[in-house]
C-alpha cells in the first residue's frame, strides 16, 4: 500500500513536472459527462491558467444545463467534425477508464503527444504516459485537486465550486461508500473558501425539466424486482427519451437503491431503438464492475455501466443470467 501510495505521489510531481515544462494542452473526459467529469476539465484547467498555459477543453458531448452555474463552462468547446487547427502537445484525459470512453476525441489525439491519464475508476486501463489512478478516491476531482494543491494554485470561490460540486455528484450527495473523511474535509475546506452547499445543490437537483421528471415517473412505472427483490431494474424506451431533447436521466437508477432487500440496480436507457445504456448500482457484496465488464463495459465497484445491443427483454435476461452467478444462493 506505502508503495503504491509513494508511486501515485510520485505520478503527480512528474505531471506537475509535464505541466510546467509542456504547452499546448487538449484536456478532455468521458462522454455523457456528469458532475465530477466536468468539475474536472474545469480544474485541471485552472492549473494550466495558473502557468499561463495554451490549452482547450474538448468533450465529445453537450454539457447538461443543470452545470451552467460553474463558471468557464462556456469554454467547454463540443467536438464538431471540422478539423482543428490547434495541434495539442500533451493529452489530458480526465474522469476515463480508456480512450474509447472520450468519444471521437480520441480520433485526433496527434501520434505524439503526451497523455496524462487522472482517474478514480478501478477499471481504468492505465492508456497514459503518466498515470495517476487511485480508486480509494471519491472523484477524479479529488485527485486533481491533490495536484492543484502541489502546484501552489491559488484558491477561488469558483474553483472551490468546482471541487465541491465534483465530490458531492460522485459520492451521491456524500451517500455512498467513497464518502471519506478525506473526501468530507476537502469539501469542509472548500466551503470556507466560499462554495455554498445549498446554491450548488439546488443547481444540480432541484431544476429538473418537467419532461424528465416525466421520464422518471415513466421509467419507475416499469419497476420490476427478480430474484426476491435482492435486484431491482427499470427501463426506458426511445420514443420517449428522443421526444425531448431536454430529458436528462442522469441519477435515474439510484431511485432504486431506496428498497431495503434490493442489493443491485440496474438501467436500461434505450439511446437508439434496440441499443442501451445501462447503468449499475448496488450497495454491499455485489461488484457490478465485474458484471458491466461481462458487457465489455466497467467502473466502479458500486456503479458501472455499459452498451448493449437488443430489444428490453434480451437485454434484461442477459443481465440477470449474469447477476445470479454473482448473487449468493440464487
Ligand atoms: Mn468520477
Amino acid at each position: 500500500m506505502e508503495k503504491k501510495n509513494y508511486q501515485y505521489q510520485h505520478t503527480l510531481s512528474r505531471i506537475k513536472e509535464c505541466v510546467q515544462k509542456e504547452n499546448d494542452f487538449l484536456i478532455t473526459t468521458h462522454v455523457n459527462p456528469d458532475g465530477d467529469s466536468i468539475a474536472s476539465v474545469l480544474l485541471f484547467a485552472s492549473i494550466l491558467k495558473h502557468f499561463g498555459k495554451r490549452y482547450i477543453i474538448l468533450l465529445d458531448d453537450q454539457i447538461p444545463e443543470k452545470f451552467d452555474f460553474l463558471s468557464g463552462v462556456n469554454e467547454i468547446v463540443r467536438f464538431q467534425k471540422e478539423t482543428y487547427s490547434f495541434q495539442p502537445r500533451v493529452v489530458v484525459v480526465l474522469d476515463a477508464s480508456g480512450l474509447d470512453r472520450i468519444g471521437k476525441v480520441e480520433d485526433i489525439i496527434p501520434p505524439k503527444a503526451l497523455i496524462i491519464n487522472i482517474d478514480h475508476h478501478t477499471s481504468n486501463v492505465m492508456f497514459g504516459k503518466f498515470n495517476a489512478i487511485a480508486p480509494e478516491k471519491s472523484s477524479a476531482v479529488e485527485i486533481i485537486y491533490e495536484l492543484f494543491v502541489l502546484c501552489n494554485a491559488p484558491l477561488s470561490k469558483e474553483i472551490a465550486t468546482f471541487v465541491y460540486t465534483g465530490i458531492m455528484c460522485d459520492t451521491g450527495r456524500f451517500l455512498f461508500p467513497n464518502t471519506t473523511y478525506q473526501s468530507l474535509s476537502i469539501c469542509a475546506e472548500m466551503v470556507k473558501y466560499g462554495a455554498s452547499p445549498s446554491i450548488i445543490a439546488r443547481n444540480i437537483y432541484q431544476r429538473m425539466s418537467p419532461e424528465t421528471l416525466k421520464a422518471l415517473a415513466k421509467a419507475l412505472s416499469t419497476l420490476e424486482f427478480h430474484f426476491d427483490g435482492v435486484v431491482s431494474s427499470i427501463y426506458l424506451p426511445n420514443d420517449i427519451l428522443s421526444s425531448n431533447g431536454k430529458i436528462d436521466t442522469e441519477g435515474f437508477v439510484d431511485h432504486l437503491m431506496a428498497v431495503k432487500e434490493s442489493e443491485v440496480q440496474f438501467f436500461m436507457l434505450e439511446k437508439e431503438p434496440n441499443h442501451f445504456r445501462v447503468s449499475f448500482r448496488s450497495k454491499e457484496y455485489v461488484d457490478v464492475n465485474k458484471i458491466a465488464k461481462q458487457f465489455n463495459g466497467g467502473g466502479h465497484i458500486r456503479a458501472a455501466g455499459c452498451n448493449i445491443d437488443g430489444t428490453v427483454d434480451e437485454i434484461k435476461n442477459r443481465i440477470l443470467e449474469v447477476l445470479k452467478k454473482h448473487l449468493p444462493n440464487k
